[in-house]
């Protein structure tokens, strides 16, 4: 049986990706499945949560990050079976939001290298779209920006930084690549960036897939 294709959506704070994957995971059902980053409902999802949302609820980043990791961790089998029996599996940020974000705190000893050690080993995405929105009081603008814990302008930019840091570390950005596109969605409308994420996944679906997985 081929094995189904996992597809992640990456990008700032209010760029879109939620929206953007829920109407590819539409296109693809029932031949997929949707899974976002964190995912809340779990234990662990439930402590981020409470992190992202409550100030006065502090932890060491060290502590947040390898538990971001973890969350991920929690699902990786059933990420695996699922790209397994044949299903895609569209995805809403993973191990690069992983690493962006808590590498931009610029807390001593936590670099690149740091933030992607525990994730080391997880499945790697074989399409990886990154939504970039050059304007960032367009981003701010967006319904519920500055609710949450690093709903910042200032702390967004430096987390865009280090996107393109992790994108030049583990993608060879900005050399061409099969699995990384950057789409400029500042101004565009949600039906055009649709339609591009779609064809580019319509390419992709008619190519052999790859039978092997690679990994972090
Ligand atoms: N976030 C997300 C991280 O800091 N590390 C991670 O590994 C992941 C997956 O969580 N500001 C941050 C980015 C967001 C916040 O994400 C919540 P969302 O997509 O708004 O639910």
């Amino acid at each position: 049986m081929k094995r189904g294709l996992l597809i992640l959506i990456e990008g700032l704070d209010r760029t879109g990706k939620t929206t953007q994957t829920t109407l590819l995971f539409e296109k693809l059902k029932p031949n997929a499945k949707l899974i976002k980053f964190p995912d809340r409902t779990t234990c662990i999802g439930q402590l981020i949560d409470k992190y992202l949302t409550e100030n006065d609820f502090e932890l060491p980043d060290q502590s947040v990050h390898l538990l971001f990791s973890a969350n991920r961790w929690e699902l990786s089998q059933e990420l695996q079976r699922y790209l397994l029996a044949g299903k895609h599996v569209v995805m809403d940020r993973y191990v690069y939001s992983g690493i962006a974000y808590s590498s931009a705190k610029e807390t001593s000893g936590m670099d690149l290298e740091w933030c992607l050690r525990p994730d080391k080993g997880l499945i790697k995405p074989d399409l990886l779209f990154f939504l970039l929105n050059e304007d960032p009081s367009d981003t701010s603008s967006r319904r519920g920006f500055g609710n949450e814990r690093y709903e910042t302008l200032q702390f967004q930019d430096k987390v865009k930084d280090q996107f393109f840091n992790v994108f030049r570390a583990l993608e060879n950005y900005p050399k061409p690549n099969d699995r990384l596109r950057v789409l400029n969605v500042a101004n565009c409308s949600i039906e055009k960036v649709a339609q591009e994420i779609w064809s580019i996944v319509q390419e992709k679906l008619a190519k052999e897939p790859p039978s092997e997985f690679t990994f972090f």
